[in-house]
């Protein structure tokens, strides 16, 4: 009996201390877990504790494709489910300041797990596809330059937790001299630690910029294709299936994500989708998606083509990749590259396609957390890389981009003979081409129209001008003495079918101004009878609808142009095209 007491009294011991135990190794799990999540508190310890790992425990495993775990979700954090994050007053208190600097909130970013979950934005459709298991292997390139951890690392665990082991060859990023010091030794151990095989960090050196940084990357990559990605995007569920699947089937295709947008300002995850297309001053656009392409897909799911893309998310046979001429080397910074690749792949036999069912978030910043100059063309680093970019590619059609740089004229733009060789090697299309098969929606300017170039009216001197004010909405037209043809800002067509118009904006008659109406320029739309306008024989311009006549009477530099009562023998109503072309 005793010993049955002894017994059971040894029994309460050993379930007393096995809870004990069980607890302990609960709350250090915790600890550990939050340690995986709060990016500050990685920073701190990774630093003192570095060590104390290697010394009092005992090896850890390296990690590799087979062994990786990604770290459990953090569940109630800030930020996730893509939710933005909430900051209090305290928190928000010199945020101006991390804005100017950062132009995203950096703070809020560190709130959020490095790991966070997202809201599915595909199409329901995409989550039954089921892919083949032999797809080709991808190496993900992310360059960065005074890029912060917390975007960088959410970047990275979400490439690495969102795709499949099998599939995931490496993830190199390419330090191009970053001017962060978390961003040296710190993240190299702590990518150790945490990805061990998965991640290679490349060191450029010397600055390269974003375009030749890509091309350093791509160079030393093993994966079948190449994914470039900026380092603060978020990869969605399934991203990179889809893309592999289609550059087996078609490996001249480069493919883009749909870049959903991630706000700069509380990081709330936001799905999007469009395509791409550009102003002739080069910048780049996003459209909507044309009809013809809609028509033209099989399924709303499947990849479809787009005349351009953004730049910062794109994914391409490897091998394919360099034969078409990887990047263009000569081009510094920031800029250009990403039409110059458009452009040239479908020139030059190969496809630009979107991938609805692949989505990656990006953080759009409205400025840069680094230096952009270059060394050469002056600093204008946009400017000169266009310059090479309309050199090799557009033929004559660089004509308006000039009209929007004419300071760029007879400007050095180095040497392009090796990608003219590129141009020639591949028997590439001309530019013709390109706009008449892939964008066939681009106003060209003075192609098909009844006059075009200066609105000039010769009694006041006075011409037809937006003040550079931006397009992209709807804006008020002026009038400002004429400049002989040299300011973009004064340049416009009349179409056959009766449109007085900009590149992207038509003219329609707009407000009261007392007895008389203004104009507006506004997204054009054929069907919108308000946009018609007819130059007549005795040199008046008339809107349709209402009748009324262009004037400058009583006008001068900066004023809104007035519609009024129609009269051919005011001197303030007579009208010049630049040229006429009929
Ligand atoms: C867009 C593209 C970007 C690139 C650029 C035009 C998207 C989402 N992003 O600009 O990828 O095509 O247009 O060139 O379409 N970086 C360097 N070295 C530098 C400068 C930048 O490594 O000298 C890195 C930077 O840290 C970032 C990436 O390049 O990871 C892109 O730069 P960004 O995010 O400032 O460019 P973004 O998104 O305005
Ligand atoms: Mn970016």
């Amino acid at each position: 009996h005793s010993y049955w007491l002894i017994y059971r009294r040894r029994n309460k011991v050993i379930v007393l201390l096995t809870v004990v135990f069980c607890i302990g190794l609960l709350i250090f799990h915790n600890k550990n877990n939050k340690r995986e999540h709060s990016p500050i508190r990685i920073i701190e310890e990774n630093e003192s504790s570095t060590s104390q790992v290697s010394n009092d425990k005992p090896k850890k495993q390296r990690i590799t494709a087979e062994n990786y775990q990604p770290p459990p979700p953090c569940d109630g954090c800030p930020g996730e489910m893509g939710r933005g994050v909430r900051m209090t007053p305290e928190e928000s208190n010199d945020l101006e300041v991390v804005m100017k600097q950062e132009f995203f909130n950096l703070k809020a970013s560190d709130k959020v797990s490095l790991w966070r979950t997202l809201p599915d934005t595909r199409d329901g459709q995409c989550k039954s596809i089921s892919y083949t298991s032999d797809l080709p292997t991808a190496s993900v390139i992310i360059v960065f330059k005074n890029e912060r951890w917390s975007p960088v690392l959410r970047t990275v665990y979400s490439v690495i937790n969102r795709s499949p082991r099998h599939l995931l060859k490496e993830v190199i990023l390419v330090d191009d001299q970053s001017d962060i010091e978390e961003m040296g030794k710190r993240l190299d151990d702590y990518c150790e630690e945490n990805f061990g095989d998965l991640v290679k960090i490349l060191r450029a050196p010397t600055r390269l910029g974003l375009i030749k940084a890509k091309n350093f990357g791509g160079r030393t990559a093993i994966g079948d294709v190449i994914v470039f990605l900026d380092a603060h995007c978020e990869a969605n569920q399934g991203w990179l299936e889809p893309i592999l699947d289609r550059i087996k089937t078609k490996r001249t295709a480069l493919l883009c994500p749909l870049i959903d947008m991630i706000s700069n300002y509380d990081l709330a995850y936001m799905g999007d989708a469009n395509v791409g297309g550009f102003w002739w001053s080069l910048h780049f656009n996003w459209i909507s998606i044309p009809k013809r392409t809609r028509d033209a897909q099989k399924s709303r799911v499947d990849p479809y083509p787009s005349p351009t893309m953004a730049g910062g998310l794109l994914a391409a046979d490897r091998k394919y990749f360099f034969e078409i001429g990887g990047y263009d080397d000569d081009m510094e910074v920031w800029g250009g590259e990403n039409l110059e690749i458009s452009f040239r792949v479908w020139m030059c036999g190969g496809s630009l396609e979107f991938v609805p069912c692949s989505r990656v978030g990006h953080i759009f910043r409205p400025g840069h957390p680094y230096n952009m100059t270059g060394v050469k063309g002056k600093g204008d680093v946009h400017g000169r890389n266009s310059m090479r970019l309309a050199e090799v590619w557009m033929d004559d059609y660089k004509r308006f981009y000039y009209m929007h740089r004419h300071d760029l004229i007879g400007k050095d733009f180095g040497d392009i003979s090796d990608r003219l060789a590129i141009r020639k090697r591949l028997n590439c299309h001309n530019f013709k081409w390109y706009l008449d098969n892939v964008y066939p929606e681009k106003f060209i300017l003075d192609e098909n129209v009844l006059g075009f170039g200066e609105v000039h009216n010769p009694a006041r001197s006075l011409c037809l001008d937006t003040l550079g004010k931006d397009e992209k909405g709807s804006l008020t037209l002026s009038v400002f003495s004429c400049q002989n043809g040299v300011s973009a800002n004064q340049y416009f067509s009349l179409t056959k079918n009766a449109q007085l118009r900009r590149e992207d904006t038509c003219a329609v008659i707009g407000g009261r101004s007392g007895d008389a109406r203004s104009v507006q320029l506004v997204h054009c739309e054929y069907s919108d009878k308000g946009q018609t306008w007819t130059h007549e024989k005795n040199g008046t311009i008339v809107n349709h609808p209402s009748g009324l006549c262009l004037d400058v009477e009583n006008l001068a530099n900066s004023q809104p142009i007035l519609l009024k009562t129609c009269n051919s023998s005011k001197a303030t109503q007579q009208w010049i095209f630049g040229t006429y072309s009929f």
